[in-house]
């Protein structure tokens, strides 16, 4: 179970962006590989990705100085070390940056070695990856939140909202809850041809139109989920990423793409209560700028008990960041990327310290991503409830959904489903 080598390469993510991937070898045999993603809305709390600048190469997007801290630094230093010791190779890498954003190696280097060696102890311990990492109760599919109409940074369109979602929370299983999904995606695209508007997708396969304003994507979803027969607000409800940094100007919030509206935080919030009224919301992710702390508070006592609010910028999977929220009591959730902290052990203790807070958790894939499908096990093994992780289109968001499609039919009829239940701290 020794690490005999370990390898570094430069692929390219959905965007055409290089990224790394590592593949590990034991001395056994086994051989595991992983790749990380990379974000574009990125929080600046978030752990370091490390990129090359070097003009000349991708645009200054390439990685080959993260591959030689991989080869030069990290390889050496774990070669012989025991696999399944996945806390002491997180320690290892962590000492090896010897900061506290893994500035030095880039999080991006660290991440996927971290990934890869889970991986690669699964393999050797015979286990599906959600098994290993959540031993025997790990049997809980998570709810997705499917971003079918997308905005912000990761859309050039005239919506500032970054992320519409449905999330099916009365189905009686994953796949079902998945496939009702789908047909609003179809749905969707039928009604926006019909009123004349383009159906090309966005960075994480939702729809990109050009609509009047953020009140009309929700209504264009809301038409999209009856028109597929569900009910909203009682099969599908919707969660929204504001992703609210990318539009935080001088202590303002700037409807740039949109209205061109100035709010304050108390505007802001305001907003949020009327959309909340008016819509089945059910969840909304970064409703505030990463530094909006005095916001958060009016936020989260406004809106707390009723809707889930998501810390990402916020928090960036960071349990000092996570820590400050929990004393100021502020938001409920916290949305979990690997990439945003750097290691899968300083990433789990993100998610325990958020679930024994009575905070609901969200595994994330990033806007940039590969076909790695480690989330949709880390969500499983995890019972993280949720996950997050694109619409029904471009094949490195369907490969995390058909990855749980097949852990669902490994699980028979252990599998849990658990719909509304996993909105577990709100009244409504
Ligand atoms: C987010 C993510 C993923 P990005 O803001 O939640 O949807 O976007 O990876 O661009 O930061
Ligand atoms: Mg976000």
């Amino acid at each position: 179970m020794n690490i005999q080598n370990i390898k570094g390469r430069e692929i390219l993510d959905s965007r055409g962006n290089p990224t790394i991937e590592v593949d590990i070898q034991l001395e056994c045999g086994i051989s595991a590989r992983a790749s990380v993603p990379s974000g574009a809305s990125t929080g600046v709390h978030e752990a370091t990705e490390l990129r090359d600048g070097d003009q000349k190469r991708y645009h200054g997007k390439g990685v080959l100085k993260a591959i030689q801290n991989v080869e030069d630094i990290i390889s050496p230093a774990l070669i012989g070390e025991n696999v399944l010791n996945q806390k002491r190779i997180d320690q290892m890498l962590c000492e090896l940056d010897g900061t506290r954003n893994k500035g030095v190696l880039g999080a991006n280097s660290t991440l996927a070695v971290s990934m890869a060696a889970t991986r690669a102890a699964a393999q050797y311990s015979d286990l599906p990856l959600y098994r290993y990492i959540g031993g025997i109760n790990a049997v809980e599919l998570p709810v997705p939140m499917l971003n079918i109409l997308n905005g912000g940074a990761h859309a050039d369109n005239s919506i500032d909202i970054q992320e519409f979602m449905i999330v099916p929370i009365k189905a009686p299983s994953f796949s079902e809850a998945l496939r009702m999904s789908a047909e609003i995606f179809h749905t969707l695209k039928l009604i926006l041809k019909r009123e004349g508007h383009n159906t090309s997708v966005g960075d994480e396969g939702g729809f990109a139109p050009n609509l009047k304003s953020n009140e009309e994507a929700l209504q264009v979803i809301i038409k999209a989920i009856e028109e597929s027969g569900f009910l909203p607000g009682d099969q599908i409800f919707i969660a929204l990423d504001s992703a609210a940094t990318e539009f935080f100007e001088n202590e303002k919030y700037v409807f740039k793409k949109s209205s061109g509206q100035i709010l304050n935080s108390a505007e802001m919030v305001d907003f949020y209560q009327e959309l909340v009224q008016k819509y089945p919301i059910i969840s909304i992710e970064d409703g505030l700028a990463e530094d909006d702390w005095d916001g958060w508070e009016i936020l989260t006592r406004q809106l707390g008990n009723q809707i889930q609010l998501v810390g990402d910028d916020l928090f960036v999977t960071n349990t000092e960041r996570l820590q400050k929220g929990l004393d100021r009591k502020i938001t409920n959730s916290i949305l979990i990327k690997l990439n945003q902290i750097g290691t899968v052990t300083e990433t789990i203790e993100t998610v325990k310290l958020a679930q024994k807070n009575n905070y609901t958790t969200i595994i994330s894939h990033r806007s940039g991503e590969t076909e790695e499908t480690f989330i949709a096990d880390l969500a499983v093994g995890l019972s993280t409830g949720q996950i997050k992780t694109g619409s029904v289109s471009r094949s490195e968001r369907i490969a995390k959904y058909n990855r749980l499609l097949r852990i669902e039919e490994e699980l028979g009829n252990t599998a849990i489903y658990p719909g509304i239940k996993t909105f577990y701290n709100l009244k409504k």
